[in-house]
């Protein structure tokens, strides 16, 4: 068998404001659309991957949070319907997905050789999150492939950034390792936005980009550098950097995701492609990818 591997990484931020401007079918409230700039950016990004062959999404999302140790969705069919808790009245997404697995099991069971602490989920009403249901939705809206999907081990709210962070590290490593020898080719996915400071009260309609904008001068600040460092191959930087960012900009990278992924990509010196920046209720929100499938050509 030849060696899996990971055809790209994607950063591929999961506000439910974008399905609900897109108005897919399996979402049931209708929006006159709005957050243009991201929804393009996400066009962009479907059009990179277009002709790009891959078996497998694996991704990443802080909104399936988990105290004790990061689990796996060990269920192989999940099919409900996502109610985002603070935005009902934008995202009730029907949705019918195929877990891998198997592939999910071998990325536990490294890590569980690492030391780490980790769990199969094997309930069959399991939830998804709106998370990864937003993220998979943006990125592949046909929903061909199985995904795995991994939650967010909320070590930061015992411990530090710092801990969250080794943890990520020793995931990423055994993801890549456990993609390595499954032989097959993954597209993998953190799904967060940058900056996370958000306003408290919603416009009429939700929609209305006349009010939309960044919350504050120093969250544009952080979130344009860490795009700057991402597009510069800076990973070492951006791992150095987190405490500070998760701090300052309430970052939603403190769910351990953005980490996970340059880990297991080898923390990059590639640079990354930014296909969309855009706000979402005051939120900064980057649609990057790493080619991972052109390094080395
Ligand atoms: O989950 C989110 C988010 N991360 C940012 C903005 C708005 C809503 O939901
Ligand atoms: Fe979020």
């Amino acid at each position: 068998m030849s060696k899996g591997g990971i055809v790209a990484g994607c950063l591929a931020p999961h506000p439910p404001h974008l399905v609900y401007a897109d108005n897919p079918e399996q979402n049931e409230p209708v929006s006159e659309g709005g957050w243009e700039q991201l929804r393009w950016g996400y066009e962009r990004l479907r059009e990179s991957l277009k002709d790009v062959d891959y078996d497998v999404i694996v991704i990443l999302s802080p909104h399936w949070q988990t105290y004790v140790g990061t689990h796996f969705i060990g269920v192989e069919r999940c099919s409900s319907k996502s109610v985002d808790p603070v935005f009902p009245n934008l995202f009730r997404f029907n949705y019918d997905l195929t877990i891998d697995v198997e592939l999910a099991k071998a990325i536990h069971d490294q890590a569980k050789t690492e030391g780490m602490s980790v769990k199969m989920m094997t309930n069959p009403d399991f939830r998804v999150d709106y998370g990864t249901i937003v993220s998979c939705h943006m990125v592949r809206p046909e929903w061909d492939k199985p995904i795995v999907s991994i939650s967010s081990n909320r070590s930061l709210s015992y411990y530090s950034v710092e801990v969250m962070q080794e943890m990520m590290l020793e995931l990423g490593r055994s993801t890549a390792k456990a993609i390595e020898e499954s032989g097959k080719k993954c597209l993998l996915i953190a799904s967060n936005s940058l900056s996370h400071r958000h306003f408290v009260t919603e416009t009429n309609p939700p929609e209305d980009m006349s009010k939309e904008h960044i919350t504050s001068h120093a969250m544009h600040l952080w979130d344009m550098r860490m795009i700057e460092m991402m597009r510069q191959g800076k990973s070492q930087q951006i791992i150095n950097e987190m405490p500070e960012f998760c701090e300052q900009a309430i970052a939603e990278s403190d769910g351990g995701a953005l980490t996970w992924l340059l880990s297991a990509m080898g923390i990059p010196e590639e640079p990354a492609i930014l296909h969309g920046y855009g706000t979402i209720i005051g939120t900064g929100n980057a649609i990057m990818e790493w080619p991972c499938r052109k390094w080395g050509e």
